[in-house]
């Protein structure tokens, strides 16, 4: 069945495309940029049903569930209303599609050459294959049993975005969410990092957040719901391959060998006076964005500190560290009685 759209407006209460069995029923609707199909309720598209946006319709919906398919096939097409996608999700090759609601579920989408995707809200899900484009403006949190986000083309994340990482486990290797990026990524934005059950992992331990093949830009503030130990910080290092997080780390301990001394030290004063884009790695301790005195302070005062032994003796309170801590102050986000701590990167 083919149903070819009229080019205005048209409203419906509640729509159900195609069936579990049988032949395949296809709603297109095309022929105008400025028309738009909506439901004021919800529309569900059923195994064998196909729903064809053409030519940038607008599509809008108190709800979308999708099990069959929703292809883009031309234009630059706005889907509104929250989407269950446990179907396919096609942009097609030229097109571009903006998702201005929640997306979840765990069917697959599929972004052809010179298209786009963008998700100007939350995203929830494990998979945005082929290789066009990907843009994030709300939260990202990786589903599925594997805890895994795999992203095939170009990803943008944007200032507005929220990438929800949580750790599982209270050992390095444990399952705990990450994202692939098999091509380029553009970050930008916020690291929020939850960690499951109040098990913050121990000293030293190192995660792999995020992989790419290449990366521009870095989070502009990175979140931690829990505070750690006293002088312990977490370390955000960005190495030619990936994100990494090293937790409880000593600040000072810029190499992340588990020990703050002369190596430390001199890659410090290699970067110091760096006045933007510095990192844990180029000696930007208290993740202000510079290698400063700040940041000298900090590692003079573990100087000679181990991470061995901070495990079991409490690391002295490097005071000009919770000088900082304190100006950064905690920011409420979910509830009013959680507290996070969050960090200007830059
Ligand atoms: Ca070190
Ligand atoms: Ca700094």
């Amino acid at each position: 069945m083919l149903v070819q759209g009229p080019n205005v407006t048209t409203t419906v209460r509640s729509l159900t495309l195609g069936g579990e069995t049988g032949a395949a029923a296809t709603l297109q609707l095309s022929g105008t940029s400025t028309a738009e199909f909506r439901a004021i309720g919800e529309i569900r598209i059923a195994p064998l049903g196909r729903l064809a946006l053409r030519d940038g319709r607008s599509l809008t919906a108190r709800d979308i569930e999708i099990r069959g398919r929703i292809l883009v096939e031309a234009g630059d097409s706005q889907i509104s209303g929250a989407v269950v996608n446990s179907g396919l999700i096609s942009i097609g090759a030229g097109s571009a599609a903006t998702f201005l609601s929640e997306v979840t579920g765990d069917g697959s989408v599929v972004v052809s050459t010179g298209s786009t995707v963008t998700f100007a809200e939350s995203y929830f899900g494990s998979r945005i294959g082929g290789p066009g484009s990907v843009v994030f403006h709300g939260a990202v949190t990786p589903q599925g049993a594997e805890r895994k986000l795999l992203i095939d083309g170009e990803a943008t994340l944007g200032e507005t975005a929220v990438l929800e990482i949580t750790l599982g486990g209270n050992i390095a290797g444990s399952l705990h969410d990450s994202v692939v990026f098999q091509g380029h990524v553009a970050l930008g934005g916020t690291l929020s990092l939850t960690a499951a059950n109040g098990n913050i992992p121990p000293v030293n331990q190192s995660f792999t957040l995020l992989q790419y093949a290449s990366r521009s830009g870095q989070f502009d503030l990175v979140e931690f719901d829990h505070s750690l130990p006293s002088g312990l910080d977490w370390a955000i290092t960005y190495t030619t391959t990936g994100v990494e997080l090293t937790t409880s780390a000593l600040p000072g301990d810029i190499d992340l060998d588990g020990n703050v001394d002369r190596s430390d030290l001199a890659l410090l004063t290699a970067n110091l006076g760096m006045s933007t884009g510095a990192t844990w790695t180029t000696g930007d301790l208290n993740a202000d964005g510079a290698t400063s005195l700040h940041d000298l302070m900090l590692l003079r005062n573990l100087l000679g500190a181990s991470a061995a032994a901070s495990a079991s003796t409490p690391v002295p309170e490097p005071a000009m560290h919770w000088m900082a801590v304190a100006m950064l102050g905690c920011v409420a986000v979910r509830s009013a009685n959680s507290c996070r701590t969050a960090t200007r990167m830059r």
